[in-house]
């Protein structure tokens, strides 16, 4: 028998391919202040709020700054960052996200966004997938950050299903943890090696089947 779940899906690196822009605008800043910042920096990143990741970028230079300059960079960052989807369109969608969405609407399952970026709504927009969305939770509407489960817990809240029922796509350590401590389905969207805490591991969507989707609604 089919059961209603909850399907969350994070945004960066999950749907869209946005990781590598918050990569290039991070490191151009790092860069300027003499700081050495390489891809495996970056992971430590994702999932992680704007002002967080600053912070962690200092903390790896050792550079401490006014927050009068930290006010700067983050404007400074989040600018360029925004530059990047200036002509974002569905063509940045991750292969095989939108037959799992599809899948996921005719099976009637709800679907929601558990970001940590304050951009989601204009990259849900630019790339035409806002309607499949029933719920959305993002940097704007949550206080603590990933690996904190608040985002997942209130997309779930939102959503009308339990803990238990929802299941979390996720591509960052930081998500991964949040979806555990929430005691949701963790679905680590990435390489083993980064993402071993989760439940279950896919390199993408595409290697994701459909007995597998159907294995997580008939229950
Ligand atoms: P913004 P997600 C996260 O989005 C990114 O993974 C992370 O790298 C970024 O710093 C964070 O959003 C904040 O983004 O600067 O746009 O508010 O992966 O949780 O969808
Ligand atoms: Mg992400």
């Amino acid at each position: 028998m089919k059961k209603r779940k909850g399907f969350i899906f994070d945004l960066d690196g999950v749907i869209v391919d946005t990781a590598k822009y918050h990569f290039l605008a991070w490191k151009k800043i790092a860069n300027e202040l003499g700081i050495d910042f390489t891809l495996e920096h970056n992971e430590l990143l994702k999932g992680v709020s704007r002002v967080r990741s600053l912070d962690i970028i200092l903390e790896l230079g050792n550079v401490a700054a006014s927050q009068g300059d930290k006010d700067k960079w983050l404007i400074q960052k989040n600018e360029d960052y925004l530059s990047y989807l200036v002509d974002m369109d569905e063509s940045e969608i991750l292969p095989g996200v939108m037959p799992v969405l599809n899948f996921l609407k005719e099976n009637n399952q709800p679907i929601a966004l558990g970001s940590a970026s304050k951009n989601a709504r204009p990259i849900l927009e630019k790339t035409g997938i806002l309607p499949f969305f029933d719920a959305i939770v993002d940097g704007n509407d949550v206080v603590n950050a990933k690996p904190d489960p608040e985002v997942f817990l209130h997309a779930a809240r939102l959503l009308n299903v339990t803990n238990e029922d929802s299941i979390v796509f996720e591509d960052s350590v930081a998500g991964v943890q949040a979806a555990n401590i929430a005691e949701m389905l963790s679905i680590g969207i990435g390489e083993e090696e980064t993402l071993h805490e989760a439940q279950h591991i896919f390199k993408d969507f595409t290697h994701m089947d459909s007995a597998f989707l159907e294995s997580l609604i008939n229950k």
